[in-house]
Protein backbone atom coordinates (compact mmCIF):
# COMPACT_ATOMS: atom_id res chain seq x y z
CA UNK A 1 0.00 0.00 0.00
CA UNK A 2 2.64 2.26 1.06
CA UNK A 3 4.21 1.80 -3.02
CA UNK A 4 0.74 2.43 -4.41
CA UNK A 5 0.49 5.94 -2.30
CA UNK A 6 3.65 6.88 -3.09
CA UNK A 7 3.09 5.92 -7.25
CA UNK A 8 -0.32 7.46 -7.32
CA UNK A 9 1.72 10.89 -5.45
CA UNK A 10 3.45 10.85 -8.45
CA UNK A 11 0.84 10.37 -10.57
CA UNK A 12 -1.45 12.77 -8.99
CA UNK A 13 0.96 15.71 -10.06
CA UNK A 14 0.74 14.65 -13.57
CA UNK A 15 -3.28 15.82 -13.86
CA UNK A 16 -4.96 19.07 -13.96
CA UNK A 17 -5.56 18.61 -9.95
CA UNK A 18 -5.57 22.07 -8.09
CA UNK A 19 -5.33 20.48 -4.72
CA UNK A 20 -2.91 18.44 -2.20
CA UNK A 21 -3.40 14.54 -2.52
CA UNK A 22 -4.13 13.46 1.27
CA UNK A 23 -4.95 9.86 0.72
CA UNK A 24 -6.12 6.98 -1.63
CA UNK A 25 -7.93 3.90 -1.46
CA UNK A 26 -7.95 0.74 -4.05
CA UNK A 27 -11.48 0.04 -5.29
CA UNK A 28 -11.93 -3.59 -5.72
CA UNK A 29 -14.79 -3.21 -8.61
CA UNK A 30 -14.29 -4.72 -12.01
CA UNK A 31 -11.85 -7.65 -13.00
CA UNK A 32 -9.56 -5.55 -15.05
CA UNK A 33 -8.65 -2.27 -14.58
CA UNK A 34 -6.82 -1.01 -11.50
CA UNK A 35 -8.76 2.07 -10.19
CA UNK A 36 -7.98 4.35 -6.92
CA UNK A 37 -10.20 6.62 -5.20
CA UNK A 38 -7.75 10.03 -4.00
CA UNK A 39 -8.98 12.46 -2.01
CA UNK A 40 -7.19 16.21 -2.13
CA UNK A 41 -7.36 19.23 -0.67
CA UNK A 42 -8.52 21.92 -2.70
CA UNK A 43 -8.12 25.64 -1.30
CA UNK A 44 -9.52 23.83 2.10
CA UNK A 45 -12.03 22.09 0.53
CA UNK A 46 -12.41 17.99 0.39
CA UNK A 47 -12.12 16.62 -3.09
CA UNK A 48 -12.10 13.38 -4.78
CA UNK A 49 -10.68 11.85 -8.14
CA UNK A 50 -10.86 8.21 -9.24
CA UNK A 51 -6.84 7.46 -10.72
CA UNK A 52 -7.07 4.49 -12.94
CA UNK A 53 -4.81 2.32 -14.54
CA UNK A 54 -5.80 0.77 -17.83
CA UNK A 55 -4.59 -2.92 -18.01
CA UNK A 56 -2.93 -3.30 -21.12
CA UNK A 57 -3.47 -6.87 -21.29
CA UNK A 58 -6.66 -6.41 -21.73
CA UNK A 59 -6.34 -3.19 -23.91
CA UNK A 60 -3.61 -3.68 -26.07
CA UNK A 61 -4.87 -0.09 -27.75
CA UNK A 62 -4.88 2.57 -24.72
CA UNK A 63 -4.59 5.82 -27.17
CA UNK A 64 -7.57 4.21 -28.89
CA UNK A 65 -9.69 3.53 -25.78
CA UNK A 66 -8.64 7.27 -24.48
CA UNK A 67 -9.87 8.71 -27.74
CA UNK A 68 -13.19 6.69 -27.78
CA UNK A 69 -13.90 7.88 -24.57
CA UNK A 70 -13.63 11.20 -25.19
CA UNK A 71 -15.62 11.63 -28.15
CA UNK A 72 -18.37 9.81 -25.80
CA UNK A 73 -18.10 11.42 -22.42
CA UNK A 74 -17.83 14.96 -24.52
CA UNK A 75 -20.99 13.95 -27.16
CA UNK A 76 -23.04 13.10 -23.87
CA UNK A 77 -22.06 16.17 -21.56
CA UNK A 78 -22.71 18.69 -24.51
CA UNK A 79 -26.08 17.07 -24.98
CA UNK A 80 -27.13 17.33 -21.09
CA UNK A 81 -25.33 21.17 -21.20
CA UNK A 82 -27.52 21.77 -24.53
CA UNK A 83 -30.73 20.20 -22.28
CA UNK A 84 -29.99 22.62 -19.38
CA UNK A 85 -30.09 19.31 -17.50
CA UNK A 86 -28.82 19.91 -13.60
CA UNK A 87 -26.13 18.03 -12.32
CA UNK A 88 -23.97 17.58 -15.77
CA UNK A 89 -21.00 16.49 -13.66
CA UNK A 90 -22.52 13.84 -11.95
CA UNK A 91 -24.35 12.83 -15.09
CA UNK A 92 -21.59 11.51 -17.21
CA UNK A 93 -17.77 10.88 -16.51
CA UNK A 94 -15.50 14.00 -16.95
CA UNK A 95 -11.85 13.20 -17.96
CA UNK A 96 -9.55 15.52 -16.52
CA UNK A 97 -6.87 16.47 -18.62
CA UNK A 98 -3.02 15.94 -18.34
CA UNK A 99 -0.75 19.07 -17.51
CA UNK A 100 0.15 18.73 -20.91
CA UNK A 101 -3.55 18.66 -21.88
CA UNK A 102 -3.79 14.67 -22.95
CA UNK A 103 -6.44 12.33 -22.22
CA UNK A 104 -4.10 9.61 -20.34
CA UNK A 105 -0.23 10.14 -18.72
CA UNK A 106 2.18 7.42 -19.59
CA UNK A 107 5.32 7.06 -16.96
CA UNK A 108 8.36 5.16 -17.28
CA UNK A 109 7.09 1.93 -17.08
CA UNK A 110 5.00 2.58 -19.91
CA UNK A 111 1.80 2.20 -17.47
CA UNK A 112 -1.46 4.35 -18.72
CA UNK A 113 -2.93 6.40 -15.99
CA UNK A 114 -6.39 8.24 -16.39
CA UNK A 115 -8.16 10.49 -14.22
CA UNK A 116 -11.89 10.96 -13.87
CA UNK A 117 -13.99 13.77 -11.76
CA UNK A 118 -14.95 11.71 -8.76
CA UNK A 119 -19.11 11.56 -8.76
CA UNK A 120 -20.18 11.59 -5.23
CA UNK A 121 -23.57 10.96 -3.81
CA UNK A 122 -23.83 7.93 -5.66
CA UNK A 123 -23.34 4.21 -5.05
CA UNK A 124 -23.23 1.08 -6.64
CA UNK A 125 -23.87 -2.70 -6.44
CA UNK A 126 -22.67 -5.89 -6.94
CA UNK A 127 -26.39 -7.72 -7.05
CA UNK A 128 -29.75 -5.90 -7.65
CA UNK A 129 -31.62 -5.26 -4.76
CA UNK A 130 -34.87 -3.95 -6.37
CA UNK A 131 -37.36 -4.51 -9.62
CA UNK A 132 -36.78 -0.24 -8.94
CA UNK A 133 -32.85 -1.02 -9.80
CA UNK A 134 -33.53 -3.22 -12.68
CA UNK A 135 -35.84 -0.70 -14.01
CA UNK A 136 -33.04 2.25 -13.34
CA UNK A 137 -30.37 0.20 -15.10
CA UNK A 138 -32.80 -0.57 -18.37
CA UNK A 139 -33.71 3.23 -18.52
CA UNK A 140 -29.65 4.20 -18.10
CA UNK A 141 -28.27 2.01 -20.25
CA UNK A 142 -31.44 2.63 -23.59
CA UNK A 143 -30.47 6.14 -22.74
CA UNK A 144 -26.80 5.82 -23.01
CA UNK A 145 -27.15 3.93 -26.48
CA UNK A 146 -29.70 6.55 -27.75
CA UNK A 147 -27.48 9.23 -26.47
CA UNK A 148 -24.96 8.05 -28.77
CA UNK A 149 -27.21 7.02 -32.09
CA UNK A 150 -25.71 10.33 -33.43
CA UNK A 151 -22.26 10.05 -32.36
CA UNK A 152 -20.33 12.36 -35.24
CA UNK A 153 -17.05 11.41 -36.61
CA UNK A 154 -15.67 8.19 -37.80
CA UNK A 155 -16.49 4.95 -36.73
CA UNK A 156 -15.53 4.38 -32.68
CA UNK A 157 -12.30 2.06 -32.72
CA UNK A 158 -12.54 -1.46 -31.65
CA UNK A 159 -10.86 -1.37 -28.67
CA UNK A 160 -10.99 -5.35 -28.07
CA UNK A 161 -11.56 -6.53 -31.49
CA UNK A 162 -14.53 -9.51 -31.58
CA UNK A 163 -15.64 -8.83 -28.06
CA UNK A 164 -18.54 -10.55 -28.08
CA UNK A 165 -17.85 -12.64 -31.26
CA UNK A 166 -20.32 -15.93 -29.76
CA UNK A 167 -18.65 -17.79 -32.79
CA UNK A 168 -15.24 -16.79 -31.63
CA UNK A 169 -15.44 -17.06 -28.36
CA UNK A 170 -16.92 -20.81 -28.35
CA UNK A 171 -13.72 -21.04 -30.74
CA UNK A 172 -11.40 -19.95 -28.23
CA UNK A 173 -13.24 -22.09 -25.58
CA UNK A 174 -12.54 -25.28 -27.80
CA UNK A 175 -8.99 -24.75 -28.28
CA UNK A 176 -8.74 -24.37 -24.88
CA UNK A 177 -9.95 -27.81 -24.02
CA UNK A 178 -8.04 -29.28 -26.39
CA UNK A 179 -4.69 -27.27 -24.99
CA UNK A 180 -5.74 -28.36 -20.99
CA UNK A 181 -2.99 -26.43 -20.29
CA UNK A 182 -3.15 -26.72 -17.36
CA UNK A 183 -4.72 -30.62 -16.46
CA UNK A 184 -8.03 -28.83 -15.25
CA UNK A 185 -10.27 -30.06 -17.79
CA UNK A 186 -11.55 -32.96 -15.61
CA UNK A 187 -12.68 -30.82 -13.01
CA UNK A 188 -14.83 -28.89 -15.29
CA UNK A 189 -16.33 -31.37 -17.63
CA UNK A 190 -19.85 -31.24 -16.25
CA UNK A 191 -19.57 -27.34 -17.27
CA UNK A 192 -17.76 -27.96 -20.48
CA UNK A 193 -20.35 -30.80 -22.09
CA UNK A 194 -23.08 -27.87 -21.18
CA UNK A 195 -21.41 -25.40 -22.60
CA UNK A 196 -20.45 -27.70 -26.27
CA UNK A 197 -24.29 -28.60 -26.50
CA UNK A 198 -25.45 -25.45 -26.61
CA UNK A 199 -23.42 -24.61 -29.62
CA UNK A 200 -26.54 -24.03 -31.43
CA UNK A 201 -27.34 -20.31 -29.82
CA UNK A 202 -23.67 -18.88 -30.90
CA UNK A 203 -24.15 -18.07 -34.27
CA UNK A 204 -28.01 -16.35 -33.95
CA UNK A 205 -27.19 -12.73 -33.83
CA UNK A 206 -24.07 -12.72 -35.45
CA UNK A 207 -26.00 -14.29 -39.07
CA UNK A 208 -28.85 -11.38 -38.29
CA UNK A 209 -25.94 -8.88 -38.25
CA UNK A 210 -24.25 -10.70 -41.22
CA UNK A 211 -27.35 -10.38 -43.04
CA UNK A 212 -28.16 -6.78 -42.06
CA UNK A 213 -31.34 -7.07 -39.84
CA UNK A 214 -29.73 -6.12 -37.14
CA UNK A 215 -28.07 -3.08 -37.40
CA UNK A 216 -24.87 -2.40 -35.66
CA UNK A 217 -24.69 0.47 -33.41
CA UNK A 218 -22.47 2.05 -31.41
CA UNK A 219 -22.99 0.20 -27.75
CA UNK A 220 -21.68 -0.09 -24.33
CA UNK A 221 -20.46 -3.17 -24.21
CA UNK A 222 -20.16 -4.20 -20.71
CA UNK A 223 -23.45 -3.16 -18.95
CA UNK A 224 -23.18 -4.97 -15.57
CA UNK A 225 -25.32 -3.85 -13.26
CA UNK A 226 -22.41 -2.42 -10.80
CA UNK A 227 -21.82 -0.18 -14.06
CA UNK A 228 -24.12 2.26 -13.33
CA UNK A 229 -24.24 4.93 -10.16
CA UNK A 230 -27.41 5.52 -8.41
CA UNK A 231 -28.47 8.06 -6.59
CA UNK A 232 -28.00 7.59 -2.90
CA UNK A 233 -30.81 9.82 -2.24
CA UNK A 234 -33.73 8.99 -4.91
CA UNK A 235 -32.14 5.80 -6.47
CA UNK A 236 -32.37 7.16 -9.81
CA UNK A 237 -29.48 6.15 -12.20
CA UNK A 238 -26.89 9.25 -12.41
CA UNK A 239 -24.32 7.57 -14.25
CA UNK A 240 -22.87 5.18 -16.46
CA UNK A 241 -19.17 4.09 -16.09
CA UNK A 242 -16.61 1.81 -17.50
CA UNK A 243 -16.22 3.15 -21.12
CA UNK A 244 -13.67 0.92 -22.33
CA UNK A 245 -15.54 -1.09 -24.52
CA UNK A 246 -17.73 1.62 -25.85
CA UNK A 247 -17.85 0.88 -29.69
CA UNK A 248 -19.28 -0.56 -33.15
CA UNK A 249 -21.62 -3.57 -31.62
CA UNK A 250 -24.97 -5.02 -31.18
CA UNK A 251 -27.76 -3.33 -28.80
CA UNK A 252 -28.64 -6.63 -27.60
CA UNK A 253 -25.28 -7.41 -26.37
CA UNK A 254 -25.74 -4.45 -24.00
CA UNK A 255 -29.60 -5.99 -23.23
CA UNK A 256 -28.13 -9.43 -22.87
CA UNK A 257 -25.81 -8.53 -19.69
CA UNK A 258 -28.16 -6.67 -18.51
CA UNK A 259 -30.37 -9.61 -17.91
CA UNK A 260 -27.06 -11.25 -16.49
CA UNK A 261 -26.58 -8.91 -13.85
CA UNK A 262 -29.87 -7.70 -12.74
CA UNK A 263 -32.50 -10.65 -12.88
CA UNK A 264 -30.35 -12.90 -10.44
CA UNK A 265 -30.46 -12.18 -6.35
CA UNK A 266 -27.17 -13.43 -6.13
CA UNK A 267 -23.73 -12.49 -7.09
CA UNK A 268 -21.54 -13.46 -10.21
CA UNK A 269 -19.56 -15.65 -8.03
CA UNK A 270 -22.33 -17.47 -5.86
CA UNK A 271 -21.90 -20.82 -4.56
CA UNK A 272 -25.29 -21.62 -4.15
CA UNK A 273 -26.32 -22.40 -7.31
CA UNK A 274 -29.81 -23.20 -5.94
CA UNK A 275 -29.93 -19.17 -5.57
CA UNK A 276 -29.41 -18.43 -8.93
CA UNK A 277 -32.49 -17.63 -10.78
CA UNK A 278 -34.01 -15.25 -13.48
CA UNK A 279 -36.66 -13.44 -11.56
CA UNK A 280 -39.64 -12.47 -13.95
CA UNK A 281 -40.13 -9.44 -11.87
CA UNK A 282 -36.84 -8.25 -12.73
CA UNK A 283 -36.93 -9.08 -15.51
CA UNK A 284 -40.03 -7.22 -16.18
CA UNK A 285 -39.00 -4.12 -15.02
CA UNK A 286 -35.80 -3.97 -16.51
CA UNK A 287 -36.90 -4.36 -19.94
CA UNK A 288 -40.03 -1.76 -19.50
CA UNK A 289 -37.11 0.55 -18.31
CA UNK A 290 -34.97 -0.52 -21.20
CA UNK A 291 -38.03 0.08 -24.16
CA UNK A 292 -39.18 3.93 -22.32
CA UNK A 293 -35.52 5.09 -23.61
CA UNK A 294 -34.95 2.44 -26.29
CA UNK A 295 -37.73 1.35 -27.85
CA UNK A 296 -38.10 4.03 -30.35
CA UNK A 297 -35.05 3.19 -32.16
CA UNK A 298 -34.89 -0.56 -31.73
CA UNK A 299 -36.16 -2.42 -35.15
CA UNK A 300 -38.19 -5.01 -34.87
CA UNK A 301 -35.41 -7.81 -35.14
CA UNK A 302 -33.88 -6.41 -32.58
CA UNK A 303 -37.05 -7.08 -30.34
CA UNK A 304 -37.49 -10.19 -30.95
CA UNK A 305 -34.13 -11.09 -29.92
CA UNK A 306 -34.54 -9.32 -25.96
CA UNK A 307 -34.82 -12.68 -24.00
CA UNK A 308 -32.78 -14.85 -26.14
CA UNK A 309 -30.01 -12.00 -25.75
CA UNK A 310 -30.06 -12.73 -22.19
CA UNK A 311 -29.13 -16.52 -22.66
CA UNK A 312 -26.38 -15.82 -24.95
CA UNK A 313 -24.85 -13.49 -23.51
CA UNK A 314 -24.69 -15.32 -20.02
CA UNK A 315 -23.96 -17.90 -22.01
CA UNK A 316 -20.79 -15.92 -23.72
CA UNK A 317 -19.33 -15.08 -20.25
CA UNK A 318 -19.82 -17.78 -18.47
CA UNK A 319 -17.46 -19.66 -21.75
CA UNK A 320 -15.19 -17.00 -21.26
CA UNK A 321 -14.80 -17.48 -17.45
CA UNK A 322 -14.38 -21.50 -18.82
CA UNK A 323 -11.88 -20.49 -20.99
CA UNK A 324 -9.93 -18.02 -18.82
CA UNK A 325 -10.06 -20.86 -16.18
CA UNK A 326 -8.94 -23.65 -18.22
CA UNK A 327 -6.13 -21.38 -19.80
CA UNK A 328 -4.93 -20.67 -16.05
CA UNK A 329 -6.38 -17.53 -15.22
CA UNK A 330 -5.00 -15.47 -17.26
CA UNK A 331 -7.73 -12.58 -18.06
CA UNK A 332 -9.74 -12.05 -15.24
CA UNK A 333 -8.11 -11.18 -11.88
CA UNK A 334 -9.21 -14.33 -9.15
CA UNK A 335 -9.49 -14.27 -5.69
CA UNK A 336 -9.38 -17.97 -4.82
CA UNK A 337 -8.76 -20.95 -6.22
CA UNK A 338 -11.31 -22.02 -8.79
CA UNK A 339 -12.59 -18.37 -9.01
CA UNK A 340 -13.40 -18.42 -12.67
CA UNK A 341 -14.67 -22.13 -12.68
CA UNK A 342 -16.94 -20.49 -9.94
CA UNK A 343 -17.95 -17.92 -11.52
CA UNK A 344 -18.67 -20.06 -15.17
CA UNK A 345 -20.80 -22.31 -12.64
CA UNK A 346 -23.16 -19.13 -11.72
CA UNK A 347 -23.53 -18.01 -15.81
CA UNK A 348 -24.35 -21.45 -16.25
CA UNK A 349 -26.75 -22.31 -14.26
CA UNK A 350 -28.18 -18.74 -15.00
CA UNK A 351 -28.27 -20.26 -18.55
CA UNK A 352 -30.56 -22.85 -17.91
CA UNK A 353 -32.63 -19.92 -15.70
CA UNK A 354 -33.19 -17.99 -18.83
CA UNK A 355 -33.83 -20.88 -21.16
CA UNK A 356 -36.74 -22.15 -19.22
CA UNK A 357 -38.45 -18.77 -19.26
CA UNK A 358 -37.07 -17.10 -22.29
CA UNK A 359 -40.96 -17.58 -24.11
CA UNK A 360 -42.29 -16.02 -21.28
CA UNK A 361 -39.88 -12.84 -21.08
CA UNK A 362 -40.29 -13.20 -24.79
CA UNK A 363 -44.29 -12.40 -24.90
CA UNK A 364 -43.87 -10.27 -21.69
CA UNK A 365 -41.45 -7.67 -24.36
CA UNK A 366 -43.80 -8.41 -27.30
CA UNK A 367 -46.57 -6.84 -25.13
CA UNK A 368 -44.74 -4.13 -24.23
C1 LIG B 1 -15.07 -7.66 -17.02
O1 LIG B 1 -13.85 -5.56 -15.16
P1 LIG B 1 -15.30 -5.60 -15.36
O2 LIG B 1 -15.96 -6.30 -14.24
O3 LIG B 1 -15.89 -4.25 -15.65
C2 LIG B 1 -15.14 -7.85 -18.53
C3 LIG B 1 -16.58 -7.98 -18.99
C4 LIG B 1 -17.25 -9.13 -18.25
C5 LIG B 1 -17.13 -8.88 -16.76
C6 LIG B 1 -17.67 -10.06 -16.01
C7 LIG B 1 -12.99 -5.72 -20.75
O4 LIG B 1 -15.61 -6.43 -16.70
O5 LIG B 1 -16.62 -8.26 -20.37
O6 LIG B 1 -18.60 -9.21 -18.60
O7 LIG B 1 -15.75 -8.70 -16.38
N1 LIG B 1 -14.51 -6.73 -19.21
C8 LIG B 1 -13.60 -6.93 -20.18
O8 LIG B 1 -17.84 -9.71 -14.69
O9 LIG B 1 -13.28 -8.05 -20.57
MG1 LIG C 1 -15.75 -3.46 -17.47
Amino acid sequence: MAYQEKQLQEISGKFQIYGQIQHAEMLKIGHINETYTATYDQGGTRVRYIHQKINQNVFKNPTGVMENVMRVTTHIRRKYEAASVSNVTRRSLIVIPTRDGKSFYQNGDREVWRTFVYVEGVETYESVQSPQQAYQAGKAFGEFQHQLVDLPGDRLIETIPDFHNTRKRFTALQQAIQKDEHGRVDSARKEIDFALSKESIVDVILNEMASGTIPERVTHNDTKFNNVMLDVLTGDAMCIVDLDTVMPGCALYDFGDMVRTTTSPTLEDELDLSKVKMQMPMFKKLAQGYMTTAGNFLTQAEKAHIAFSGKLITFEIGIRFLTDYLSGDTYFRIHRAGHNLDRCRTQLKLVESIERQETAMQKFVDGL
